[in-house]
């Protein structure tokens, strides 16, 4: 069995390909191109992160499935070369539920106790403390109720906030007020103080974050997005804010990634930026998954996590 790992940070690519190997001793591992020169018929499964445009997949024409080494497959899907048929793998948590629901709970802790202002205090030298609203008015809204936005989503809930979730289709968490389909996205959005996007990025959600959507968040809201930085119109999210519709933002992630030096979000006042970490793939577990879904494949039993591709996740 030949696995070909493909990653544009060599760190990252010398972490599976070692993982890998530990996992599939009699296997050859290597690195896209092959980093022994040998001849190579291509490989039987992919693994790793955009693949390089061009030949990539002419280079690997017999592979049986590419896993993506992260929970998204967009950097996948939007690959001209992308064989129509190939089966698409996305990882499921891999210790990335835990990492995201964490980072949101920082955040949410942070707005409810208002330690920005806090902050903002300490630098003036103000001695002054503000009591933290009733919970029932700052309800939290979690757009996206997949293995992530279901996590992050059912412990805040457990931590005695007040949760409602937003999916395309119906998807039951205990405490959770569920709203589906295009029609609830309305109500959904003016209730969410704070609202945590944790959705992929597909034809339909991208830019679905816009003038007209974010002016149905209710006036002083918070906007989180951890997901893909194509889901906002940044220009729109810059005006909700500058015209204080929105009290502020925390962003993880971003159209254009590393966030261009000079982007009005490095230094806007009211805007948190952190690089893209609030889920960091953790190799051991993801490879260990990874190799219990290629022995699954090959023995022809079905795996999770398999992309619909008219979805997009
Ligand atoms: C992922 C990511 O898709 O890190 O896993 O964004």
């Amino acid at each position: 069995m030949q696995i070909v790992i493909t990653h544009p940070n060599p760190l990252a690519r010398q972490r599976w390909i070692d993982a890998l190997r530990a996992q599939f001793p009699a296997a050859r591992v290597d690195s896209d191109p092959d980093s022994r020169n040998e001849p190579t018929q291509g490989a039987d499964y992919a693994v790793g992160w955009t693949p390089p445009a061009g030949d990539f997949f002419t280079r690997h024409p017999g592979l049986k499935a590419f896993f993506s080494s992260g929970a998204g497959v967009d950097h996948l899907l939007s690959h001209a070369g992308l064989p129509a048929a190939l089966p698409v793998i996305r990882l499921e948590d891999a210790g990335m539920a835990r990492q995201m629901t964490d980072y949101c709970v920082h955040e949410v802790l942070r707005l409810y106790y208002g330690h920005g202002r806090y902050e903002q205090q300490q630098r003036a030298g103000l001695w002054a403390e503000h009591v933290p609203p009733a919970r029932s008015d700052f309800v939290i809204g979690v757009f996206g109720l997949g293995v992530l936005g279901a996590h992050v989503a059912r412990t805040l809930h457990e931590m005695g906030f007040v949760v409602q979730g937003y999916a395309r289709t119906a998807r039951v968490i205990p405490g959770v007020q569920g709203f589906f389909g295009d029609a609830a996205l309305t109500p959904f959005l003016t209730r969410s103080k704070v609202l945590i996007v944790l959705a992929p990025l597909t034809p339909s959600t991208r830019g679905l974050f816009n003038a007209g959507t974010l002016s149905r968040l209710p006036p002083g809201a918070w906007f989180i997005n951890v997901a893909r930085g194509g889901l906002v119109v940044d220009a729109d999210l810059l005006g909700a804010l500058d015209q204080n519709h929105l009290a502020g933002a925390t962003l993880d992630v971003f159209a254009q990634e590393p966030l261009p030096a000079g982007h009005p979000w490095w230094t806007h006042p009211k805007v948190r930026v952190t690089p893209h970490i609030a889920a960091l793939t953790l190799v051991p577990e993801s490879a260990e998954q990874v190799a219990a879904k290629i022995r699954a494949l090959e023995h022809g039993a079905p795996v999770g996590g398999l992309v619909d591709r008219q979805r997009g996740y």
